[in-house]
């Protein structure tokens, strides 16, 4: 449950680590037993196509609030390891509840998150991070993540669209396959990556029966302040979460969480 000296050498070694058993099987059962029975999230969730027209939906807020995925985001074993990693207080950019369908559920293009957070919200240093939680077991049968090792080290590449997604420059992508390892990141429920926004990274579609749930909360330095992005949490200090998710009183997400729209 701890990220450990040797897991924050290997995040800026890789650009990615991921953490066995980071919460545990109960606590992301009562995340996705919430996240497959709230309305208002399948309400504001959002489709988005793929290269081959496969859809995968996903439902971003931007606010944090009392809700458990909130108190998730700002979770102190979370918060604490995202401070050292980007050594200084954070912010929470965004979280998002990613929903990868059984056999219909779409891939998602090479990127760096940073692509498009520099472009399009005004962030002008990648003092940024996402961390992905499994919520369901992620496998290459059902679409898990897949990185470039090593490859944040590139800096950022230019960004296109690729389907209804930001997609990186294919041809950096291949040269960098040629030379740099490709991980899948095969993960239980409860085990959580941590990844740098500039780590290229991808996933395929989910062709198998099984679903892949996970929930990703992105981080910024707070003191990296976008000069576009309106969303006030994105330089806000963090206050962490001390409590226990487990003895929490469970409150779904509000209606006025700050969700993106299509
Ligand atoms: O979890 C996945 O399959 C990929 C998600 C992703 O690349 C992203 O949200 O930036």
């Amino acid at each position: 449950m701890k990220f450990t000296k040797a897991h924050l050498e290997a995040y800026h070694r890789d650009g990615y680590v991921v953490v066995r058993n980071f919460f545990t099987q109960e606590e992301v059962d009562l995340l996705y037993k919430l996240a497959i029975e709230d309305d208002i999230m399948s309400k504001k969730s959002l489709d988005r196509t793929d290269a081959s027209g496969l859809k995968t939906k996903l439902t971003l807020w931007y606010a944090l609030d009392e809700s458990l995925y909130s108190k998730f985001a700002r979770s102190a074993r979370i918060v604490n390891a995202v401070e050292q990693i980007l050594n200084g207080k954070s912010a929470h950019y965004h979280s998002k509840l990613m929903q990868k369908e059984p056999r219909t559920g779409g891939a998602w293009e090479w990127h760096q998150d940073y692509g498009y957070w520099y472009k399009n919200n005004g962030f002008l240093l990648p003092e940024m991070l996402s961390v992905l939680t499994a919520l369901t077991p992620s496998t290459k049968e059902n679409g898990c993540l897949q990185m470039i090792r090593g490859s944040h080290k590139m800096g950022r590449v230019e960004h296109g669209f690729s389907g209804e997604q930001v997609g990186a420059d294919i041809e950096k992508v291949n040269e960098a396959l040629k030379i740099m390892p490709l991980d899948f990141l095969e993960m239980g429920a409860g085990d959580t990556a941590f990844f740098h926004c500039n780590t290229l990274h991808a996933s395929a579609a989910n062709l198998s029966d099984k679903p892949r749930w996970s929930i990703i909360t992105a981080y910024n330095l707070a003191s990296n302040k976008p000069y576009k992005d309106v969303h006030q949490s994105s330089h806000t200090p963090i206050v962490p979460f001390m409590g226990d998710l487990l003895t929490e009183e469970i409150m779904s997400i509000s209606d006025y969480a700050d969700f993106l729209v299509k």
